[in-house]
Order: C-alpha cells, then structure tokens, then sequence
C-alpha cells in the first residue's frame, strides 16, 4: 500500500496538555511517528502544492475564521509577550460575541478544550499535513488503498474548533474533497466529534464510529447512540472492550455504511483502542488488527487510511502495520 508523510509535519510538536486540574505531558508526540515510520516501510514524501490549494481543500470542512486563528495564534500569543505553547483557557458556553479582540477570547472561542496547543510549527505542519493527507486521497480516488500518515490527528476537530490534538479534520475534508459517495469509518476509542458536526446531513457521506461511551469517556459531550439518525451512526462500547465485542459493533458499522454503496472508505484509524494504551480502556491486541481491517477492506472500495490516536508509542508502529496488512 502507498503511504504518505511530510516531514514538515514534526513541526508541530507539544509539549503539555492540561486535564484532571494538571498539566500533563503530552500524549500526541512527534515520536509517534518514528515508531509509525519503523514499522511500515517506505513512505512517499507528497507532491507540492500552492499554499492556496491546502487552504482551499481545509476550507471545505472548517470556517474561515477558524483558519485564521489557527494560521496567526502563535504570533499573537508572542505578541501579546506570552511564551510557550499556545493554549486556551476560557470557552464561551453560549454563541460567543461578534468581533472578540484578545487572542485568550478568540482561541476560546475556537476550542472546547485545553488539549489542543499551538506552537511556531503548527500551521505549516498542518499545511504539510493537507498536502500528505490530498497525496493519499488522489491514490484513493484512482482505486487503490492509500495510507496517510496524518499528525498531529483530526478527528476531534469540528467546522470551527479544535481540540483532542485536533486542528484539521481529515477525515472530513477527504470526504468533502473526493467527489465521491464515501463512508467514513472512525475506529479511534474516542468517539469522532469534529467529524460528526461536519458531515450531519452532508449528501453522500456517511458516518460510523465505534468508541469508548461518553458517559466515562472523553469527549464526554458527544457520540452518544441517541446521536445516531440521519448519516450518522454511534456504537459506544463499554471500557474493557475487547475483540469479539467489538468486531460485531464493527460488523453492524459496515453493514450501515454498505446500504449507502460507497464508492471511497475513509478510515478514521486510531490505534487507542489497543489493551497497552495508556489513556483507553479497550483490551484489542496486536493481532486483531489484522482482521478488523480486513472486515472494514470487505467493503471492497478503495480505502484512504488515516492516522488518529494511539499512546502506546512502543507498539504503535506494529499495531498501524498489522491493520493496514488486513488491506
Ligand atoms: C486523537 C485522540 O485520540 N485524542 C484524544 C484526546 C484525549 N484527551 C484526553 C485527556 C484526558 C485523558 N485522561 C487520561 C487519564 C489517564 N489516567
Ligand atoms: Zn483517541
């Protein structure tokens, strides 16, 4: 299988993220990858494109004001004689005002929590990302399985916000992009938010997500099955999930997604779900992997494979190798 990666992407590399009254350090790290590049074998460096493309491509999942702050955050915040990463700390619990000034009010206001820093490297590594994440898609729309190598990941990231680690949804701009009928798969332990308040009631797009419950899981907020309706399917699964459980949950997403006859899968694949994760409850091994992927590959339509979460720095390249085996 292709897979694509732009080195440009460790740009964006944070440091903390603050949960449970504490900054932590963070757990979407730039070693992620190298233990993603190790296991998988060689990955294409994506063509380059005009700024003005990506920005375009990203602007058909996300407003542009949110852009805007995303692509100038960091200059403000050394601006307004800040240092360190980029993080928010107030949120507006109602429609925020028109025409905020202060870069705290503005990044609230474009965030719904503290787990989405920005640094200097940010917005070209988004950037270079888009253009990874478009290289992918076009190997996709021409027929064949394609693996992305998205970070920092998506799928938290909604029409105007970030947060989760979420700054760009690519599984929601691949689908708006493609020109396609095309169900995305999200298999993140996280339920997929950002891409739900996307693509709600989008014609030709279909939404499935298995994902610990919201009710002891972040992001707490959404991804409830009173949710599901419409193009959207949610099949929150309890902790300590394991792999019987979750490959009929997987059965009943694919069935769903099969009635809509997609022409294009996107994978929303977040390795989180694996039992040595170390902040999920699920208990699927190595080795299962292997034959989740395969009942997704079953659609029998070409897939884009994205990268989401996944902790377990260790054992994430091998966990990314065996799914996208199944393929
Ligand atoms: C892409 C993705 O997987 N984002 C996940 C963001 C989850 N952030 C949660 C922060 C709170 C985690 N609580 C961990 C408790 C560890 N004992
Ligand atoms: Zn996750």
């Amino acid at each position: 299988m292709r897979c694509f990666w732009d080195e440009a992407q460790r740009g964006h590399a944070p440091v903390s993220e603050f949960f449970n009254g504490a900054l932590h350090p963070a757990a979407d790290v730039v070693e992620r990858i190298d233990s993603v590049l190790a296991a998988i074998g060689p990955v294409e460096a994506p063509p380059a494109r005009p700024d003005a493309e990506l920005i375009a491509a990203a602007g058909l999942a996300h407003s542009s004001d949110y852009l805007d702050l995303l692509r100038t955050a960091h200059d403000e915040w050394l601006a307004a004689g800040r240092s360190g990463d980029v993080l928010p700390y107030a949120f507006p619990l109602r429609r925020a005002p028109r025409d905020l000034q202060r870069i705290d009010a503005r990044l609230g206001q474009h965030a719904y929590d503290t787990c989405a820093p920005i640094m200097g490297g940010t917005w070209d590594a988004l950037l270079a990302g888009t253009g990874t994440l478009l290289a992918a898609l076009d190997v996709a729309v021409a027929g064949s399985h394609a693996f992305a190598l998205t970070r920092p990941p998506g799928h938290h990231a909604g029409p105007d916000y970030m947060g989760g680690y979420s700054y760009l949804n690519w599984a929601a701009i691949a689908a708006l992009a493609s020109g396609k009928r095309t169900a995305i798969l999200d298999l993140d332990y996280h339920h997929g938010n950002g891409t739900q308040d996307i693509v709600t009631g989008r014609e030709g797009v279909r939404f499935a997500s298995l994902h610990a419950d919201p009710a002891t899981d972040y992001p707490y907020f959404w991804g409830s099955d009173a949710e599901s309706g419409g193009n959207i399917l949610n099949l929150p699964l309890p902790r300590g999930t394991v792999f019987a459980a979750y490959d009929e949950a997987l059965a009943r997403a694919c069935e769903w997604l099969a009635e809509d006859q997609p022409e294009l899968l996107v994978v929303s694949f977040g390795a989180d779900t694996f039992e040595g994760d170390p902040i999920s409850h699920f208990g699927i091994r190595t080795g299962d992997y292997v034959r989740l992927a395969a009942r997704a590959a079953a659609l029998g339509v070409p897939a884009l494979i994205l990268l989401e979460g996944g902790y377990a720095v260790d054992a994430l390249g091998a966990n990314v190798a065996a799914f996208l085996s199944g393929f």
